[in-house]
């Protein structure tokens, strides 16, 4: 069989929702760990199959929020929205969904490629918990399934969506959270801005709160990255014209 390409799916939750377990379960002896780049945060990658589709999937670290606090956060929050992966997966704990939806918030407000999976459904029953994903799918705009890592249930289901997701056949409209009048008149005058800045590269609406939140240390970020995206060609321009430019 042949592949046709590697699609890129990030796993996030907060920890002990059992995103260890469904990497696990989903990659089996496919995986590599190591560090994140420059940190040292751990991280793992592996591999799984899908019909002609090879998934990189990438176990981010679990945090509960997605801000600047921490070094965990910061690494899970770039990669979603600087190395925008095809897909991402919001892992929570059907016994506590209320606390693990804001992470869910979270990441439907950097990144519309977004399916949540509402794992650990096995123990929810047991405690009599309902979980009403019709529901759910309605009020957040994306994809929501149940799931069980441990028992290996809704992996199908799953993988489909993914394929589906990233086929096109599946189109999300990620809730926008809507913020009190004063804060969203200061989105209205700063995000334009910031539009001019960055472009369609990253999420505005959502660049313009963490500038609002004072998240300095996400504007280096920017900066850094957009530094490095246009070094190579920059670096191309300089050799075509002329060995005595080589030295840069
Ligand atoms: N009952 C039940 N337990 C689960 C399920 N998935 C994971 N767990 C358990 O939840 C705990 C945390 O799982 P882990 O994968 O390490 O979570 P992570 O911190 O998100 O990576 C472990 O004890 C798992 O065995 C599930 O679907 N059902
Ligand atoms: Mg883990």
């Amino acid at each position: 069989m042949t592949l046709d390409k590697t699609y890129r799916i990030a796993l996030a939750g907060n920890p002990n929702t059992g995103k260890s377990t469904l990497f696990n379960a989903l990659t089996g002896l496919k995986q590599h760990t190591g560090n994140w780049a420059g940190k040292t945060v751990g991280m793992a990658q592996g591999r799984v199959n899908y019909k002609k589709s090879d998934y990189l999937l990438i176990d981010l670290p679990g945090t509960y929020s997605l801000y600047s606090k921490s070094t965990d956060e910061e690494v899970a929050r770039n990669y979603i929205v600087f190395e925008k992966p095809h897909v991402s997966l919001v892992i929570l704990d059907a016994t506590s969904l209320e606390r693990n939806l804001n992470l869910a918030l979270q990441v439907i407000e950097m990144t519309s490629n977004v399916i949540v999976c509402v794992n650990l459904i096995d123990e929810a029953k047991k405690r009599g918990i309902e979980i009403d994903e019709q529901r759910l799918m309605r009020e957040l705009g994306v994809p929501v399934l149940k799931i069980s890592a441990r028992n290996r249930t809704g992996f199908t289901a799953l993988l489909d969506t993914i394929d589906r997701m990233i086929s096109g056949e599946i189109s999300t409209s990620p809730l926008a959270l809507k913020y009190n009048n004063e804060i969203e008149d200061k989105i209205k005058l700063l995000e334009p801005n910031v539009k001019k800045l960055v472009g369609d590269r990253f999420p505005t609406r959502w660049i313009t709160l963490r500038l609002l939140d004072g998240d300095t240390s996400l504007l280096d970020e920017i900066q850094k990255r957009m530094q490095e995206e246009e070094e190579p060609q920059w670096k191309s321009v300089v050799k075509t014209k002329g060995s005595h430019l080589e030295h840069f």
